[in-house]
């Protein structure tokens, strides 16, 4: 065991790296795709390094959050996970990410690596049975500290009782070895502030750590004691061994274990550290396996100041961006924006600004006038020069310095750096053709000296986008490759297999290499691509495709601000056609946004008509009590509050128009009552799942709302009629 404390050189041949596993409960979003981007550029810059690398991700299945969401759904877990665990790698796909691997929690392989992992634990006495009485909480499937009703630290949401006889893992023994392993190496875990969190949460002491649940079944069966299900957490880390064959009786998966293990990087989100820096190394300690060689967190994808995440649901999705400017514009804008390990926040406006100024404007543009004129001025084919290239001092010594900084600055994680280092690089190209105009004839110059000049500066120009486009291939491999075509050079994965991408020296472009056709690389976005995005994201979310997945419809036009359910519904706007005599019912309860003016002076009748409802349109309300868990402002929203409410069978987040009349802090633990089967909306980026009604006085609109409420106390979740 004292092997597994000390941490493995750095291997030069075999390069494994992992995400982490995504939850199944709903669908991929940007976050995601950031962590997964990010893997991705390191395992193609690996491998142009002649190494030979593996790659990674998958779905995280089990677990009692899983379970309700499916059961939300109306679906069994499998079938439900089957969906979700099918887009992300759907996603994967149609963002070209290079993973030689997808592991999915549910898959036999993995169901027997983690029983064989738990039963080795049991074995060597690491796990004991006792009961455990305490506090979870579901959404990040994390044991808390602290009495009844203690929020989640890492989420806010309230944690929920839990006392189940339950297998123990002795954490408390690690306490020390763990704290030996973090000071002998201190590049295990990095950045800095992860490191010290980790560090202190060690040092504040370890205690046992409950590995299994009995209260539901969604898990991998406890070997030999059928009625636990193995902790989610514990499952989700081994997915990084079960993936190469840890648990199998068949040599060759014995032999990629061998290889590939330990893993030379997982990449995670900072909120899930404490699980791969404390839990993951002492499971692996106790099991006598070696520890992974790093673990990087990166920082939070934001969006309208929040975590961009599925249950605040200000979620943008990759696809969006895919479709309307390409995938390689996201993966820039991720790496060059965001300096890694540190928030950032995504915005349609600053995506755009940067892909015209540094992709559209910058690299695509330098491409394009280069091979345009080498077709216009030698027929595609890269003139005879001499010495002439190496002539260019200024341009060269540019080249040489992204050469020699770009590796080293992408290896540490300062990909930000490494990029904007590179483009200066394209600056510099730039403003050398600018200042040798190769287009332009002066007079007094010879047709002879003209056509030297252009085939000197025109090489040399070629010259430093081959050094460039080799450099920023693990980060536009899509778009590196048609330069790479472009400029002649043929597949780049062909030279990226050869170590022609890594191993770069001035002076690689050959004269007479014959030119392929000009391409466009970054058309220009134009005013209406923020508008195109925007539209896809609402339509995306209008059009319920997380039906199966069970997530919620968002209403397509949403209001400003939520509507009161004591208004009176407003009457429908007539369609083109007069309107029909008796108009289909509308559930009042569903509030009516801005009705067109033509509506409001509809004919009396139809008003009159649909005021009165059927009782068979009233049951359509599913009217709820529920209590308020979490009351808090909206950063720049006047108006609302976000709330956080606990429905007895589920928890969700609602946003009221009522942040002017209440105080946050005064609303938590109040019991309400929500009209639960409202369409979700957006609001302010944020989504709302449901509406809390209120009386407005009639006479005095301005003032305070009454809280709907009972004088009896009603349980959580029970349904009004
Ligand atoms: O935690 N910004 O899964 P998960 C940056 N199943 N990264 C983000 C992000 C954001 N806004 N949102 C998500 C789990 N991520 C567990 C992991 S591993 C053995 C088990 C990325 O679906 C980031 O990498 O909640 C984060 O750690 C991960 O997605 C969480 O995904």
């Amino acid at each position: 065991m004292a092997k597994t404390s000390t941490q493995t050189a750095p291997s030069t041949e075999h390069f494994y790296l992992t995400t982490p596993i995504y939850y199944v409960n709903a669908r991929p979003h940007l976050g995601h795709a950031y962590s997964t981007i990010v893997c991705d550029a390191i395992a193609r810059r690996k491998r142009a390094l002649g190494i030979d690398t593996r790659f990674l991700t998958g779905t995280d299945e089990h677990g009692q959050k899983i379970e309700r969401s499916a059961r939300l759904a109306g679906k069994t877990p499998q079938e439900f996970a089957d969906v979700i665990a099918g887009e992300f790698r759907a996603l994967w796909d149609r963002l070209g990410l290079s993973y030689d691997d997808f592991i999915r929690t549910t898959e036999p392989r993995h169901i027997r690596g983690v029983q064989k992992l738990f039963a080795t634990l049991r074995d060597k006495g690491y796990i004991y049975k006792s009961t455990y009485t305490g506090q979870y909480c579901v959404s990040d499937e994390a044991y808390v500290d602290g009495p009844p009703g203690t929020i989640c630290p890492t989420c806010g949401r309230v944690t929920e009782t839990v006392s189940e006889e339950n297998y123990f893992f002795k954490l408390s023994a690690f306490e020390r070895k763990l704290l030996q392993f973090y000071e002998a190496n201190p590049n295990f875990m990095q950045p800095e502030s992860t490191r010290r969190e980790v560090i202190s949460f060690v040092r504040s002491g370890l205690k046992d750590l409950s590995v299994s649940r009995t209260s539901f079944s969604w898990g991998i069966p406890v070997p030999g004691d059928e009625k636990h299900v193995v902790y989610v957490w514990l499952d989700a880390l081994a997915n990084y061994i079960t993936a190469l064959g840890y648990g199998s009786d068949d040599p060759a998966e014995q032999k990629k274990f061998e290889k590939f293990w330990p893993a030379d990087l997982h990449l995670i989100g900072k909120e899930i550290s404490r699980f791969h820096c404390v839990y993951w190394p002492a499971f692996l300690m106790a099991a006598g396996i070696p520890l992974p060689k790093s673990i990087r967190a990166n920082g939070w994808l934001l969006f309208d100041d929040a975590k961009m995440s599925k249950s605040l649901g200000n979620i943008v999705r990759a696809e969006t961006i895919d479709e309307v400017l390409g995938a390689d514009a996201l993966r820039y804008f991720l790496l060059r924006e965001i300096p890694f390990g540190q928030d950032g926040s995504f915005t349609f406006d600053a995506l755009v600004r940067r892909y015209n100024g540094d992709l559209a404007n910058g690299y695509g543009n330098l491409v394009s006038r280069v091979v345009n004129m080498m077709h216009k001025f030698f027929g595609g084919v890269v003139p005879e020069t001499g010495a002439a290239i190496e002539a260019e001092t200024a341009l060269r010594a540019a080249a040489e310095r992204a050469i020699n900084e770009f590796g080293p600055a992408f290896d540490e994680f300062n990909f930000s750096e490494a990029l904007k280092g590179l483009w200066t690089l394209v600056a510099e190209a730039d403003g050398y053709l600018t200042a040798n105009a190769p287009w332009k004839k002066p007079t007094e110059r010879s047709d002879a000296d003209h056509t030297a000049l252009q085939a000197r500066v025109l090489a040399t120009a070629a010259e430093a986008i081959r050094i460039a486009t080799a450099l920023i291939y693990p980060i536009l491999p899509v778009s590196a490759a048609k330069v790479w075509q472009q400029l002649g050079l043929g597949e780049i994965q062909d030279a990226a297999k050869q170590a022609f991408l890594t191993n770069l020296q001035w002076g690689g472009l050959k004269a007479g290499t014959k030119f392929g056709e000009p391409a466009p690389l970054f058309p220009r976005a134009e005013k209406d691509a923020i508008d195109r995005m925007q539209n896809l994201e609402n339509e995306n979310n209008a059009s319920a495709v997380d039906a199966a997945a069970g997530n919620k419809i968002v209403a397509p036009t949403p209001a400003a601000e939520p509507v009161k359910f004591a208004e009176v519904p407003k009457p429908e706007a007539p369609a083109e056609k007069p309107a029909p005599a008796a108009p289909a019912a509308v559930p009042a309860a569903v509030p009516q946004t801005a009705a067109a003016p033509e509506a409001q002076s509809a004919p009396q009748q139809l008003v009159e008509e649909k005021q009165f409802i059927t009782i068979d349109d009233f049951v359509k309300v599913d009217l709820r009590v529920a209590q308020i868990l979490v009351a808090e402002r909206i950063p720049k929203a006047d108006k609302l509050l976000r709330l956080e409410v606990d429905l007895g069978y589920e928890k969700r987040q609602i946003l009221a128009g009522i942040a002017a009349y209440y105080e946050p802090e005064k609303l938590i633990g109040r019991k309400i009552v929500i009209v639960a089967n409202l369409a979700p909306r957006k609001m302010r980026g944020l989504e709302s799942n449901g509406m809390l009604l209120a009386a407005s006085l009639p006479d005095n609109p301005d003032s305070t709302p009454v809280l709907a409420g009972f004088l009896e106390d009603v349980p959580l979740g029970a349904r009004l009629k």
